[in-house]
């Protein structure tokens, strides 16, 4: 965003509170007015005079008891309150950067502080200040699923019940590349641009021109240029990006932001904070009989745009995981807190459910008696059983569950573990093997839109309603035309990101591209060959029905008669000498239906090695077996396996989101505060596919992108329970950083100590 070229930009910068809960007495612009280079200096007054909307949140819910969620509004500027430290307040433009930079500085806001709720328990204790004047409990959303007589019988009629306590860190995604937003205004037609660093146009095109600006989505034309990188967080509207296409008309310039890295800590959607107790009730074979869980989940202060869906319905689904469960019982209590506000990041909802989960097959495995293989072996849903229904609804069409697990024994060598259990002790070391298995539900629900343009000389142009963010879309969808065409895939360019050259689209999020975007490609490909075949079958003289199409050749079967695609395709342009009724030129839209879900599955395994005088883990060892069904590109499904499970052990082992709770100031506010994982952290992967295809889409294919960070957090937390369990931990929080792990020893050492000489 910031190497873009513009003729004679302004820059804008964002005055963010800098308290977490207080009213605005008062807002004095007038020393940043008076600066030379300031164009304008503004603040909600100015924007609600001129009838900007606030901020739309579309992941709306019904309360269990029938009643609507609480919708607080969300405004692109602060009005008379700030919710949480970094919420912006006003907007400066001026001639250069710095200029800008210094202004924000100099404009005084009178802060009238109130205490501040900055965490789950502050937020839910009785009497705790309110977020918001009518979510006076600071509940949002009061949330519920599953069978809830069905499931207190099953745990009536159980002979083991397990329950474990668990939560999952707050993170903030930090992708390469920061937000950005470049806004301008064409006062003769009107039209605004919003150039933006997205995981898809359209979907922003529509709701700011609907809900923030008040104008036909027509009017603003979004375009997104090379992303570095989204992870969920670039889907999402923000203040930044209306406000900057509002101050381009009010200045007559493009006006530009690009968040500094600091800026983007507090400026962009964090995720997951998240608790749970999850109850599993067994029968004597150590069958499961029902799952219940009740959660808790910050939202932050204010409903980003999916909310308080991801913490409910995106991530609740995955709860049966791959076992048979008959019955499950879940609740989910949506809570507002003084701090960013929190959404989707790469899993939506599901890493900290498949977290819960999985922690608890390992938890009951321990009390059953169990090892963690066996007890996941007794519960996995048969193949035989498919199509298997969950008891949540979502239908399996495919997969083998069971040749997972023993696939990745075999890959990370189980049998001889205690081997090398032993050959760690002998060096003073605590060696541990932990698994996670996973599923998740991608794609199926919105239609996806390709258009492909043929030209005279047989390339091909792509243009394609999702939007890469590194995930190499580029690629896979050259190779799914290239093949079907017998073509080069250099001869096939691909475009995204603008919401002009294609008129809907549906951008990239929940590992939905392939399966939807590359059904669109391949139904505008199967149009093209149609149209082509009947020229074709123009220009040889044959009937169509005799003309067939392979290798890049039109062939009359039968004959060694035929025509290269690129002359079929020179053809197409000479209106004169086409057949009856064709219209000249080759272009086709094609669109990738809505069906039902596919369903990426696997099991992770990870092996630590822990340093017990410094709490240091070591990963020595992650194995990785995935079923995404047909793959398009192994090498680019494999990246997407090391990126997401990357993304999963730091959640594990490194990142966290820490606020004070008396301010809900952001403490690890930079990366000297806020570790990500870095390549020495992570060993090499091994990565293996059991892939079963997929019958519910064209391409047989299930979505990769999320599944390393669903699976990732409680393969790494297993195995570190597991290297802990001899010394006496069996519990660990996340994230699990030397220093957690090294007060989980000594607080056991300190007790049995303490038991061994009669203190306790
Ligand atoms: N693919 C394939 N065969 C399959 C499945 C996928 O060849 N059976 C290929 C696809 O063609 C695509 C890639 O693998 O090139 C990922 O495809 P898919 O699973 O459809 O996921 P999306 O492309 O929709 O990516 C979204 C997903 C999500 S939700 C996040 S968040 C995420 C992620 O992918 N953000 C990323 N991976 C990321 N990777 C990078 N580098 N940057 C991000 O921001």
């Amino acid at each position: 965003m910031d190497d873009i070229p513009l003729a004679h930009p302004a820059y804008a910068v964002f005055v963010r509170s800098t308290h977490s809960n207080a009213a605005i007495d008062g807002i004095d612009c007038t020393a940043a007015l008076e600066m030379a280079g300031v164009l304008g200096v503004y603040t909600a007054a100015e924007l609600k005079a001129d009838g900007l909307g606030s901020l739309p949140t579309i992941g709306r819910l019904k309360n269990r008891d029938g009643t609507r969620q609480a919708l607080p509004e969300y405004p692109v500027l602060a009005d008379a309150e700030v919710s949480y430290v970094g919420q912006p307040l006003a907007m400066v433009v001026a001639d250069t950067l710095v200029c800008a930079l210094d202004a924000a500085e100099a404009v005084f806001v009178q802060y009238e502080e109130r205490n501040c709720v900055a965490q789950l328990d502050s937020a839910l204790a009785p009497g705790a200040p309110a977020v918001h004047v009518d979510a006076t409990d600071n509940l949002c959303l009061d949330w519920a699923t599953g069978d809830e007589h069905a499931t207190q019988w099953a745990f009536a009629a159980a002979t083991h019940v397990s329950s474990i306590e668990l939560g999952t860190n707050r993170v903030i995604a930090s992708p390469m590349e920061t937000r950005g937003a470049i806004g301008e205004y064409e006062p003769g037609s009107e039209r605004y641009t919003l150039r933006v660093s997205s995981q898809g146009v359209h979907k922003l095109q529509q709701l700011i021109a609907e809900h923030v600006l008040h104008i036909p989505a027509q009017q603003l034309r979004v375009l997104t240029p090379d992303v570095g990188g989204g992870f969920g967080p670039k889907i999402f509207v923000y203040p930044e990006y209306p406000a900057v296409l509002w101050a381009a008309r009010q200045t007559g310039r493009a006006v530009k932001w690009v968040a500094s890295r600091s800026e983007a800590f507090l400026a962009d959607t964090h995720a997951r904070d998240h608790r749970a107790r999850l109850e599993l009730a067994f029968d004597s074979e150590a069958r499961i009989l029902a799952l219940r869980m009740a959660g808790e989940a910050n939202l932050g202060a204010v409903l980003s745009t999916y909310g308080s869906y991801i913490p409910t319905l995106a991530g609740t689904g995955m709860l049966t995981g791959l076992y048979d469960i008959p019955t499950l019982h879940i609740e989910v209590k949506c809570v507002f807190t003084n701090t960013v506000p929190i959404d989707a990041y790469r899993g939506a909802g599901k890493p900290e459910c498949n977290f819960a989960l999985e922690r608890a097959m390992d938890h009951a495995a321990r009390e059953l008696g169990l090892s963690p293989w066996e007890l996941r072996r007794r519960n996995l849903v048969k193949t035989s059983a498919m199509p298997y229904r969950t008891a949540l609804g979502f239908e399996f069409d495919s997969g083998d569950f069971e040749s997972n697990l023993e696939q990745v024994m075999r890959l990370s060598r189980v049998e001889e573990f205690e081997q090398r259990r032993a050959a760690s002790e002998t060096e003073g070391k605590l060696r541990g093997i932990g698994c996670s298995a996973y599923f998740e539900n991608t794609a199926g629900y919105e239609e996806e839109h390709a258009s492909l343009h043929v030209l005279a000389n047989g390339d091909v142009v792509v243009r394609i309603g999702t939007q890469s963010n590194g995930q190499g879309h580029e690629t896979t969808y050259a190779q799914i035309v290239a093949e079907r065409l017998g073509l080069r895939v250099e001869q096939i360019r691909v475009e995204q990101g603008d919401s002009e050259a294609l008129v809907q689209g549906h951008g990239t999020g929940g590992s939905r591209s392939l399966v939807m975007g590359g059904a669109a490609v391949l139904h505008a490909t199967e149009l093209v060959e149609e149209k082509m075949s009947q020229i074709a079958a123009h220009m040889l003289e044959a009937a169509a029905v005799d003309v067939s199409f392979a290798d890049g050749r039109f062939i009359i079967q039968g004959t060694d008669r035929g025509l290269g695609f690129a002359q079929v395709a020179a053809r197409a342009y000479q209106a004169a000498r086409l057949p009856p009724g064709l219209t000249p030129g080759l272009w086709e839209h094609g669109v990738g239906m809505p069906c039902p879900a596919s369903y990426p599955n696997g099991v992770h395994v990870c092996e630590v090695e822990v340093d017990p005088d410094t709490g240091l883990v070591r990963l020595v060892g992650y194995s990785i077996v995935d079923d995404f069904g047909t793959l398009i590109n192994p090498l680019i499904v494999e990246g997407q396996v090391h990126g997401g499970t990357a993304q999963g052990i730091g959640q594990a082992l490194l990142e966290h989101c820490v606020f004070e709770a008396a301010t809900g100031q952001l403490l690890s506010g930079s990366f000297m505060d806020y570790c990500l994982p870095r390549a020495d952290d992570l060993p090499a992967f091994e990565v293996q596919f059991n892939s079963t295809p997929c019958k519910s889409n064209v391409l047989g294919a299930k979505g990769c992108g999320e599944a390393g960070t669903i699976a990732a957090p409680a393969a790494v937390i297993n195995a570190l329970v597991d290297a802990l369990a001899p010394v006496g931990v069996t519990f660990l929080a996340v994230p699990a950083t030397p220093e957690t792990v090294w007060r989980a020893i000594s607080a056991v050492q300190t007790t049995q100590a303490g038991t061994a000489d009669g203190r306790h």
